[in-house]
């Protein structure tokens, strides 16, 4: 089978493939069982330089093209990611441990993206205004800003560069892209594809490695205007500060500690199907996912019990298993990482209702797979209700009123998703107000964004920039006003117009 072929990968630079200009490699392999996905290079400084010298000298072309001409190249790859769903969905579920169904939405939401993204060719639409003055005309147009660092996470390792590249891509800027380092053959596919599309040489560029060493050159490289990071708050944090240095623009999307409000009147049994899947699908590791449970006392007792029931009933397995409800976490540090929280959660004083351990019966040994955890008891200010596992992790908090509901939603730094289950409409609508999150889901978990919807968060989520959508645009253009005087004479304004 192609994805348990062990074969050794290069970087993509100019259009040709390259080892690191030091030879060293590393491997991938998946989390659920161990298997040797591929080899890769682990590129340093040097290989960076290159590959920004490569999209420096293609955008000079590249923002020529026509917009809609550069939009066809992404409809063209929308078709490719099409074409190879069934592969890059099995790939998936090898090298980062999704399962079937969820890996088949991340591919296609990376042709959803493709393909809006793709119809932007046609609009990347600017304003007309009138002139205060007579005989001039004036309007703003987006411009392409130059080579995009494209920096991105395992958890969504085929939608999450699409969010970033296509935008890039139609709006005229050339990318050197890092995926990350447990995903590495995903992120190859994904530039193949592109290739196949018909991207020209030097227009995106694949350097692997590591972010202390390739994320760090691209940052600090002083080609790369714009640097897109999925990550964490700390990496966050470290990018900011050294793109700070050159004023780069620096687009962030970073963690959340989201949190599903269940009021007295909601469905309940709708309530948990979306708890369920937002807790532990993709096995919690969604920087939407829900780790927050904030639950009316008058339900509590009932809602509990039942996830407790649902979540013991969830079928841990390698991603590719029909049967698999909850795949492996991606890696060993991130294993430990969650378990440290459950030890966490219980000298806090929560209550373990179930899980809590790592799995290791039969095959599950040879992976890092968790239980679902839920944890009952919490209070609003414990780490476990504060800070982000990335994990199967569950904290339910009890609380006696909406407006409490709302203020322990809101007591936290980041603001992503958000969301409330209640058949009441007044109150979903002072939700959708109150709620300090970029996304707010009525009747519906915290998980589920689509692409021509801006996505993103408020608070230590980001630095206020938006992905998806129109939105998007704005990370990969420049405004450019344009006043054209055709009065023939000096027409001063603020003055002549009195
Ligand atoms: C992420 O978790 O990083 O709404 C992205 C969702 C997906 C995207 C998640 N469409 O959960």
């Amino acid at each position: 089978m192609a994805t348990t072929d062990t074969r050794i990968h290069q970087n993509l630079i100019a259009g040709e493939r390259s080892d690191a200009a030091s030879g060293d490699t590393f491997e991938s392999s998946s989390p659920a069982d161990g298997e040797l996905i591929g080899v890769y290079p682990r590129s340093g400084a040097e290989d960076v330089d290159r590959a920004v010298a490569a999209a420096t000298e293609a955008f000079e072309e590249w923002r020529l093209v026509p917009a809609p001409k550069r939009g066809e190249l992404l409809f063209r790859f929308a078709q490719l990611l099409v074409e190879h769903k069934a592969e890059l969905t099995d790939l998936m579920t090898h090298e980062m441990g999704k399962v079937k169904a969820e890996a088949g939405g991340d591919v296609q939401e990376a042709i959803d993206m493709s393909y809006y993204m793709g119809g932007e060719g046609r609009r990347l639409i600017g304003q007309t205004t009138p002139s205060e003055l007579q005989n001039k005309f004036q309007m703003s147009v987006r411009m392409p800003i130059g080579v995009i660092g494209v920096i991105t996470p395992w958890n969504f390792p085929i939608a999450i560069p699409s969010w970033k590249i296509a935008p890039a891509l139609v709006a005229g800027n050339t990318v050197v892209f890092k995926p990350a380092t447990d995903t590495p053959a995903l992120g190859q596919r994904f530039v193949e594809l592109l290739v196949e599309a018909g991207v020209p040489d030097g227009v995106v560029n694949i350097v692997h490695g590591g972010g202390g060493v390739v994320g760090q050159r691209l940052v600090e490289h002083p080609d790369v205007p714009v640097i897109s990071l999925t990550g964490s708050r700390e990496t966050g944090v470290a990018v900011l500060h050294a793109g700070a240095e050159r004023l780069k623009h620096v687009h962030l999307e970073l963690g959340g500690k989201n949190a599903i409000i269940v009021m007295d009147d909601a469905d309940l049994d709708l309530a948990l199907d979306g708890i369920l899947w937002s807790a532990f699908g993709t096995s919690g590791q969604r920087c939407t996912a829900t780790s927050r449970v904030i639950v009316h006392e008058q339900v509590h007792d009932e809602l509990v019990s039942s996830l407790v029931d649902r979540a013991e009933a969830l079928r841990l397995g390698p991603g590719w298993e029909d049967d698999t409800d909850v795949g492996p976490v991606i890696n060993g540090a991130a294993l430990e990482k969650i378990h440290s929280y459950t030890q966490i959660g219980i000298d806090e004083g929560a209550r373990l209702l179930t899980g809590g351990g790592i799995a290791t019966e039969g095959d599950l040994g040879k992976g890092f797979f968790y239980r679902p955890t839920i944890f009952a008891g919490v209070q609003p200010d414990m780490r476990i209700a504060q800070e982000e596992i990335f994990g199967p992790t569950l904290s339910i908090i009890r609380v006696a009123s909406e407006d409490e509901a709302v203020r322990v939603s809101n007591g936290i730094r980041y603001g992503l998703s958000s969301s409330i289950f209640t058949q009441d409409v007044n109150r979903a609508f002072r939700a959708m107000r109150d709620l300090q999150a970029g996304i707010t889901y009525i009747n519906a978990g915290t998980i589920g964004a689509e692409v021509h919807l801006p996505f993103g968060g408020v608070k230590e989520t980001g630095n206020g920039h938006r992905e998806a959508g129109q939105a998007a645009l704005d990370v990969f253009t420049e405004w450019k006003s344009v006043y054209v005087d055709y009065s023939g004479t000096l027409q001063r304004a603020q003055i002549d117009n009195q």
